[in-house]
């Protein structure tokens, strides 16, 4: 009702200057468009319905659905860098890691704050700007009118925030938290002239998957599918998948990621100890009942891998159900707001996620579930409703897409393209066939090494070095679950050199090069 009344006082307001037609063809036309920019972490397309896998029919996600829907759906949106902070540093820079200085989140300097970013162009543009929940890039936010972030990871029940006046505690749950702030701001930026952008960053679905009071129960008995690489021994591959260190059978922990906590009079180690006693009963009474269970059947071998699968994904979606109810609030919010028509939503996550794949959970790699981000566009009267868009897109061209829409000039140095012609639907004839990715994070948690590639339509040429020097060649075409590694393969010598030297000419584009990489190892 509040909100009505508000549009309405808004529209009097204008329509005595200009006359009440003239308002919508004003907010429609001169105005440029807000911008409201959502983003989880972790968040694997797999679950999301709109992307069509097995487990849409298990864990729908009708609200990130709607932006499918009435707007662009990315089927192969790439990431520079698999992992939290280096994304989120690409995406602020639209430069790869190793021109933005962030390349890796466990030993790393905070972010240089005082590089260009496109929250700062739009700000010195004329947008009130804002980022609410988790930042994770070590130093304080800059460019932005209004910021108010988790520190680090964040917590995901009664989590601390911290704002320009400093750090506090909000009681509730995350998601519920981060969108509630969100409604907030834009409650307020909707009274001003200025257009808008919102960066609204969810922790959810992050490690350990903690769902929130409202969808704990919601996936407690479902048995959802697993994938046909869940027993992956790693045959057919390098070194690098074989010493990982992040499957669902040794790597992930039997309490604190699937919950089944031997002891509770222990709580206080674990990370269940910021829940209060109300919330803490909530979960107790989900959990004990699976966890009696558990304990009386004991499970051991492939029986406990398939049982710590379905307490993941349930976990893990449950949390998913809570992102997707955020953005179909602030969807709700912006329509009863008179806000939907002139600005343009994106849902997306900082890059992938294993959910089974390969036997695994977490990120990292160059392979399909971590390398391919989700990325659904809705921007009404630019973008036809409900298109699928297969063209190569990444993160790297977030902040020149966002420059771009917003008629800000571009800066020469950065590294990505605009979208806004494939948005229109007119995509150039010249747009990337081929995509770079560097990860960085090794020696570190879950141990995936280092390594750099290329990846086409068809295929993906991937350099593993820092240890060891291995190269894997994929044929996503004849091989699209990444099991074999044609590298050595006499046959495909010379899409070997082909690649090669399309990688070399890649490197030089972006500026990398051993040398560069070198540069970044650890010194000791
Ligand atoms: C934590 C998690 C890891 C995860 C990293 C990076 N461990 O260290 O599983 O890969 O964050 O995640 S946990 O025990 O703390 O959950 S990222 O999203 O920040 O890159
Ligand atoms: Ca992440």
């Amino acid at each position: 009702m509040k909100s009505k009344i508000q549009t309405l006082n808004l529209a009097i307001k204008l329509s005595a200057v200009v006359g009440l037609s003239a308002v919508h063809n004003k907010e429609a036309h001169s105005q440029r468009p807000n911008i409201v920019y959502i983003m989880s972490d972790d968040h694997g397309y797999q679950s999301i319905s709109a992307y069509g896998g097995p487990l849409r029919e298990y864990s729908p996600t009708p609200n990130i659905d709607r932006i499918a829907d009435s707007g662009m759906l990315f089927n192969r949106c790439l990431v520079t860098n698999s992992l939290c902070g280096p994304s989120r540093a690409t995406i602020l820079t639209g430069k790869y890691s190793h021109m933005n200085g962030f390349l890796e989140n466990e030993v790393q300097e905070p972010f240089d704050g005082s590089q260009e970013t496109f929250p700062k162009l739009l700000q010195k543009t004329g947008y009130n700007t804002a980022i609410i929940g988790k930042w994770h890039l070590g130093s304080n936010p800059t460019g932005f009118n209004h910021w108010d972030i988790l520190p680090d990871q964040g917590r995901y029940y009664n989590p601390e925030f911290i704002n320009s006046n400093g750090t506090y505690i909000e009681k509730g749950y995350v998601t519920e938290i981060i969108t509630e702030k969100s409604i907030q701001w834009l409650k307020k930026a909707r009274e001003s002239d200025k257009p808008f952008m919102l960066l609204m960053y969810h922790k959810a679905p992050h490690r350990n998957w903690q769902p929130g009071p409202k969808e704990l129960k919601l996936y407690k008995n479902t048995v959802f599918p697993e994938p046909s690489t869940l027993f992956d021994d790693y045959s057919n591959r390098g070194k690098a998948e074989r010493d990982q260190d992040m499957t669902i059978s040794r790597t992930m922990r039997i309490e604190e990621d699937v919950k089944m906590y031997a002891d509770k009079s222990k709580i206080k180690n674990t990370t269940l100890r910021n829940l209060d006693s109300l919330q803490l009963a909530a979960w107790d009474e989900v959990y004990d009942p699976i966890i009696n269970q558990f304990k009386k059947e004991n499970p051991i071998g492939d029986v406990l891998v398939r049982f710590k699968y379905q307490r993941y994904l349930q976990d893990y979606l449950a949390c998913i159900a809570g992102v997707d109810k955020s953005v179909g609030a602030i969807l709700d919010f912006l329509k009863e707001n008179g806000l939907d028509k002139n600005t343009i939503v994106i849902y997306t996550s900082d890059q992938g996620f294993f959910l089974g794949e390969h036997g695994w959970f977490d990120k990292r790699w160059m392979l399909e579930q971590s390398y391919r981000t989700p990325l659904l566009i809705r921007w009404p009267g630019v973008i036809k409703a409900g298109t699928v868009n297969n063209d190569m897109v990444s993160n790297l061209d977030f902040a020149e897409t966002f420059l771009d829409i917003a008629g800000v000039k571009i800066p020469s140095d950065m590294q990505g393209e605009s979208m806004v012609q494939i948005l229109k639907g007119k995509t150039s004839a010249n747009w990337r066939k081929e995509h770079y990715y560097h990860y960085y994070e090794y020696p570190g948690s879950h141990m995936v090494k280092r390594h750099y590639g290329i990846s086409t339509e068809r295929y993906k040429l991937i350099h593993f070095y820092y240890d060891i020097d291995e190269w894997e060649l994929f044929d996503i075409q004849r091989d699209p679950l990444e099991m074999k590694n044609v590298y050595n393969e006499p046959s495909y010598a010379s899409v070997k050199a082909d690649l090669n030297k399309r990688l070399d000419k890649l490197r030089l584009r972006y500026k990398d090069s051993e040398a560069s990489a070198r540069s970044f190892l650890p010194k000791n």
